[in-house]
């Protein structure tokens, strides 16, 4: 067996709502109020990792949070039993409730960033839990997100497990939907780019926050000791920012040799190809798919998110299969540029379409519900067996989610306490599906 790239998918939680949390996310803001579909938003997000697993890739995930989360709401004043808290919050602060009840730990993409054993000095897998400081509703996650990881990727001598960044604006750190690694092989010395919006101190004049700074991404690569000819650092584009792409993994994918992106992803692209050429000197020549305005317009980019795509390696096919969201088949200037993309010999060869609608709606598309890990032999055997997908644990969360989750969630829900003890009820048992054991949310260590 060779080194691989798996994909470690986030669990939709139970209290996936629409609770418009996210400034410069269009579709979360554009989506604020409107009713949400949990069962069916864990179904789906199921099916994704299903379909990827029967494909013959290795699929891994990671457990919802505790949600609504109750420490928040405790070290903001709030008192007295789980249900007073949750019912004064909803009276008092409800956007605050609101940040407590997301269920946007889902979109794992932003869980970590994770340098392969191969491209680190210690020959160790090296993941770092992200901070993201940048929003309220997100900055809770950094802690939980650690633990999962430590119960996924468990031996010390295959893998490093960081604690988030210090929680100040200085490190503000979105994971790995600012990095990208290139390579040859994936079990090969690659390329890995970090891509910031803003330099930390300094808040540019955008209608939209940069969420992540040049200052988190240096301690990264320093912290996973990273050689420094082989990583790049670059600025994604204001333009891009107050396009709506929070993220950069909005407007660029990236696998192997190539590199996907729109032509208005990054403030200089020509520095930037130039810079990626000369990090990967005599490793590999990267291929670059730049696309044009022209083909694709940036509004467009956005609102299918054509980019936030999966971009894979499949089993038996030569050319890269990219994963696309099902509204990239609704955008006709994206319908048009898919089939062109495909015809020629370029090294994307296939377009599919995943339908994540429900995920979609604040935010997160394919490519923001899984976190890379690429794993040697020795690293997957490592790996907690019971979080890697099967059709046994397919079919046992199935029955779990159908079982568990809300049909509908509308915002006022959010006040109902039953939710805390549906949640937590669920959760209990996923730990003993997931051989988390029983100290692995905060509400079990009470
Ligand atoms: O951080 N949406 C997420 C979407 C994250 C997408 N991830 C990547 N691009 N990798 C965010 O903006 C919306 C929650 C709400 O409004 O209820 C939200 O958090």
């Amino acid at each position: 067996m060779q080194t691989l790239e798996a994909n470690f998918d986030g669990l939709v939680g139970l209290t996936h709502n629409y609770g418009g949390l996210s400034v410069g996310n269009l579709a979360s803001k554009s989506n604020t109020g409107q009713v949400s579909r949990p069962r069916e938003a864990a179904l789906q997000g199921l099916a994704k990792m299903k379909y990827l697993h029967d494909a013959g890739l290795v699929q891994g995930l990671l457990p919802p949070h505790e949600r609504p989360f109750l420490l928040l709401l405790r070290d903001a004043g709030f008192s007295g039993s789980d249900t007073m808290v949750i019912e004064t919050a909803a009276k008092q602060a409800p956007e605050l409730l609101r940040a407590a009840s997301s269920s946007a730990n889902m979109w794992v993409a932003n869980a970590a960033i994770i340098s392969p054993s191969a491209d680190t000095s210690d020959g160790r897998l090296h993941a770092s839990a992200a901070n993201l400081t940048t929003m309220l509703h997100r900055s809770i996650e950094g802690p939980q997100t650690a633990r999962a990881l430590r119960a996924a990727f468990p031996k010390d001598q295959h893998f490093a497990i960081h604690d988030p960044l210090p929680a100040h604006e200085y490190f503000a750190d979105e994971g790995a939907a600012n990095h990208v690694r290139l390579c040859a092989d994936h079990g090969a010395p690659g390329v890995e780019i970090f891509v910031h919006g803003r330099h930390a101190g300094f808040a540019p004049d955008l209608k939209f926050p940069a969420r992540q700074t040049f200052e988190a991404n240096q301690a990264l690569a320093r912290r996973h000791g990273l050689n420094s000819d082989r990583v790049v650092f670059t600025m994604q584009s204001q333009k891009a920012i107050e396009a709506g792409a929070f993220h950069n993994d909005v407007v660029c994918v990236g696998a192997k040799t190539c590199l996907f992106f729109h032509e208005n992803a990054f403030a200089d692209t020509e520095a930037t190809l130039e810079d990626i050429r000369r990090a990967a000197n005599d490793l590999f020549e990267p291929q670059f798919v730049q696309v044009s305005d022209e083909d694709v317009p940036l509004r467009d980019a956005v609102t299918s998110y054509l980019f936030n795509s999966m971009l894979l390696e499949w089993p038996g096919e030569e050319r890269l299969v990219l994963v696309a969201p099902a509204e990239c088949r609704e955008t006709p200037s994206v319908e048009q540029f898919c089939k062109k993309l495909v015809k020629g010999n370029g090294p994307i060869g296939r377009v599919e379409f995943v339908d994540v609608r429900q995920s979609m709606r604040n935010g997160g598309g394919p490519a923001c519900l899984r976190l890379r890990v690429v794993l040697t032999p020795e690293e997957l055997a490592a790996t907690n067996p019971d979080m890697l997908m099967s059709d046994k644990l397919h079919a046992r969360l199935t029955d779990w989610i159908t079982r568990h989750y809300r049909e509908e969630l509308s915002p006022e829900d959010l006040a109902d306490p039953t939710l805390l003890t549906e949640g937590r009820t669920a959760l209990d048992e996923l730990c003993g599906i997931l051989d988390l054991g029983s100290a692995f949310y905060p509400f079990q260590r009470n």
